[in-house]
């Protein structure tokens, strides 16, 4: 029999995969499977099931495969956890259903039990290896989050997103842009690590959510880097590509636009000069001799100093496709961002506004791209902030492979050390409706592909994970983690469901601490909103490391703000009417909305328009007092978080308990600098006193 191998890998925290709840089914007695399935996918499947049940139940599951020896095939006839492919042979005819055979998708899986000995098999049903492992990870899932699962199981499910990414910004030298939790699990001194124990620990923690692609280095690709793609780090690459693609994970790399000069010793990387397509060829063959089944490149062109294709006077389109070319005999994609602007615009001429930047460029190459090349959004038209516009370049562009980023790692909304739970957030941008083609365009519609027919669409995020012994620093930031592998899946599961898996997965199940970890949770968005960043202004924080108030902070120049704030008022004034016309980029339905100050909403108020202090909200305030209002509610709620942790003492972990507790007090501290800080700022600005005259400086 082919060894299955032993699970865990590394001694690292196992997340939510640690299996702590008991459970006694009979069918936990034994795993059975078909030789011919006993790929690698599968076997990591068998691995994991093995060892969760031994978790679980206390003991080892036998295993048994459907090509015993008669002498063994008792224990077919007991009840026990079977994987099987829909077209194997000997498959009962009860499953050999049209359903299963017609609507189950090549990653889908279905879940099925049946009435056997003294109680019921279970079925675990896939087209391939990876609905077998998808199926398997879900089960463990129903067996540690719900109460009475554990018979009469029919699940079916296909994910909705065909890409279902992660980017890490990882660098070779170890560190990572915009990482807060520790070094890279990847590089170490610009190699790779040694020990890939904390690799493999990770790919199965993806696995579980059914993540299916990763892009292991920086967007921002340096010199070492660049040299990812030669005979130099490629029989590395590979390794760690070898690794994930066990999990059912495609290898992606982020690319140097400018590698045929850094590389190839050209003087151009001009995408139209034959020279540099030829380049590109021949490298894509030289990557594919060595990882068969590499997912394509990742590419940050033209943007914050990078190189691109407008150095040669060409379009994004023109740069992409000479890529796509190369991949394209391989079946390789090219994912292209589409986070391109001009970061040393000149402020001073209020027309101009970064917010635009991104439609600007693409929306006119709608239809110009090749079939392999799918353009990356960030999920705002700025950058990944506490608050802001939805992009209107998502769902604007019907003849163009279109995918979302969302960032996981916590930039601008904490660094980890503040608690944000993040999924609400993604939620109420999944949901939003483009109005893109009718009503119910929204935009989980649009990156699923079900809204135009996109030959590849799906969902990436900027990873928040580190070698810090519990990977996210925070370890309640896991919850983002998990939430956002579970969206990429299924954009439409409740914030309320994924919290609840979340939490009786990595905290077991007692009511008192399910009920206060997710009331934590679900509120701690908006208790940072409330001291960092009003009303959709953002950006208020140090430049550079983007940690900490600083209202005027600025990256690029001494004179730029984000906020426009003065002695009259605050705000970005985006309206068609006398403003950048950002606002005209939405489908009308959306534009209408924020244009007008009797519609747009207060939480968007300040990203849209340009208002006087006095300004009154819908909710009946004044901004100037909202904004201190805020201030003070949010520091209050950092007090109620404290305050609900502490109510679980001795009810988890001392490491974890105190761990999170040290980040909570921090946050506690930090918050208060917030709200003095910003208080401070716009009463002198304004000259408008607290309505409560709360001590503000
Ligand atoms: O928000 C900015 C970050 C950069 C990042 C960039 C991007 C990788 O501050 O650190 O660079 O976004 O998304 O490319």
């Amino acid at each position: 029999m082919t060894e299955i191998g032993q699970l865990p890998y590394s001694s690292a925290d196992r997340g939510w995969l640690r299996y702590e709840k008991k459970c006694s089914a009979p069918y936990l007695s034994g795993i059975v499977y078909h030789d011919s399935n006993l790929g690698e996918v599968t076997q990591a499947a068998i691995r994991e099931l093995r060892y969760a049940i031994s978790q679980m139940t206390g003991t080892e599951p036998t295993l048994t495969t459907t090509s015993v020896n008669s002498s063994e095939k008792s224990s077919l006839h007991n009840p026990h956890i079977r994987l099987a492919l829909i077209d194997e042979e000997g498959l009962p005819e009860v499953l050999q259903t049209k359903l299963l055979a017609e609507q189950l998708e090549e990653e889908g899986f279905a879940l099925k039990s049946f009435p056997q000995g003294e109680g019921e098999t279970v079925y675990i049903l896939g087209k391939t290896e990876k609905g077998l492992l998808y199926g398997t990870f879900h089960l463990l899932r129903i067996l540690q989050t719900e109460e009475d699962a554990l018979t009469e199981l029919d699940v079916f499910e296909n994910p909705k997103n065909r890409l279902r990414m992660m980017n890490h910004w990882d660098n070779m030298d170890g560190s990572i842009e915009r990482g807060y939790a520790g070094q890279s699990i990847f590089f170490k001194d610009n190699r790779f690590v040694e020990n890939d124990e904390r690799i493999r620990d990770y790919a199965r923690m993806m696995a579980s959510l059914g993540i299916n692609g990763i892009s292991i280095n920086n967007v921002n690709v340096h010199e070492v880097e660049t040299r990812l793609i030669t005979s130099e780090f490629l029989p590395d690459v590979e390794k760690v590509a070898a690794i994930f693609r066990s999990y059912g994970i495609t290898m992606y790399l982020s690319v140097n636009y400018a590698s045929p000069i850094q590389l190839g010793g050209l003087e151009t990387a001009d995408p139209l000069d034959t020279r540099v397509g030829a380049w590109w060829k021949a490298k894509a063959e030289e990557v594919y001799s060595v990882i068969p089944d590499f997912g394509g490149f990742v590419v940050k062109a033209d943007s914050e100093h990078r190189p691109g294709p407008f150095t040669y006077g060409r379009t994004h389109a023109e740069g992409s496709n000479m890529l796509a070319e190369a991949l394209e005999p391989y079946g390789g994609i090219v994912i292209w961002r589409c986070f391109v602007y001009n970061c040393l615009q000149d402020w001073r001429d209020r027309t101009t506004d970064r917010a635009r930047a991104a439609y600007d460029h693409f929306k006119p190459l709608d239809g110009q791209f090749k079939e392999n090349v799918i353009l990356q959004i960030k999920n705002g038209p700025m950058d990944f902030q506490v608050r802001e516009g939805v992009s209107p370049l998502i769902g604007a562009m019907p003849h163009t492979n279109q995918m979302l980023e969302f960032q996981i790692t916590q930039e601008y909304t904490g660094q980890q050390k503040h608690l944000c739970y993040l999924i609400p957030q993604w939620k109420e941008i999944l949901d939003f409706d483009t109005y893109a083609h009718g009503t119910h365009s929204e935009i989980k519609r649009v990156v699923s592909g079900e809204l135009f027919p996109y030959a590849y669409s799906g969902i990436t995020a900027v990873i928040n994970v580190g070698d810090d012994e519990n990977w996210t620093g925070h370890t309640l930031a896991q919850a983002n983690l998990y939430g956002y592998g579970r969206l990429t899946w299924n954009p439409d599961l409740s914030e309320e469901q994924i919290t609840a898996e979340w939490i009786h997965q990595t905290f077991g199940t007692e009511p008192d601490v399910v009920d206060h970890i997710s009331s934590m949770l679900a509120d701690s968005w908006e208790i940072y909103e409330n001291y960092t960043s009003p009303l959709g202004v953002g950006w208020m924080v140090n430049p550079g490391h983007h940690y900490g108030p600083n209202v005027d902070g600025y990256e690029y120049s001494v004179w730029g703000t984000y906020h426009f704030a003065d002695c009259e008022g605050i705000g970005v004034n985006r309206t068609v009417k006398d403003g950048t016309g950002y606002v005209g980029q939405y489908f009308p339905e959306n534009a209408e909305r924020y244009e007008s100050l009797v519609t747009c909403p207060d939480k968007l108020l300040l990203f849209f328009h340009h208002v006087p202090y006095t300004h009154k909200l819908h909710s009946g305030s004044t901004v100037i007092q909202h904004i201190y209002d805020t201030h003070f509610a949010g520091v209050e709620g950092v007090n109620s978080l404290i305050q609900n942790w502490s109510s679980l003492e001795g009810k988890i972990d001392d490491k974890r308990y105190s761990g999170v507790m040290a980040r909570l007090k921090h946050q506690y501290e930090h918050a208060k600098e917030w709200r003095d800080i910003i208080n401070t700022y716009f009463y002198r600005k304004s000259g408008i006193a607290d309505e409560l005259s709360r001590t503000i400086y």
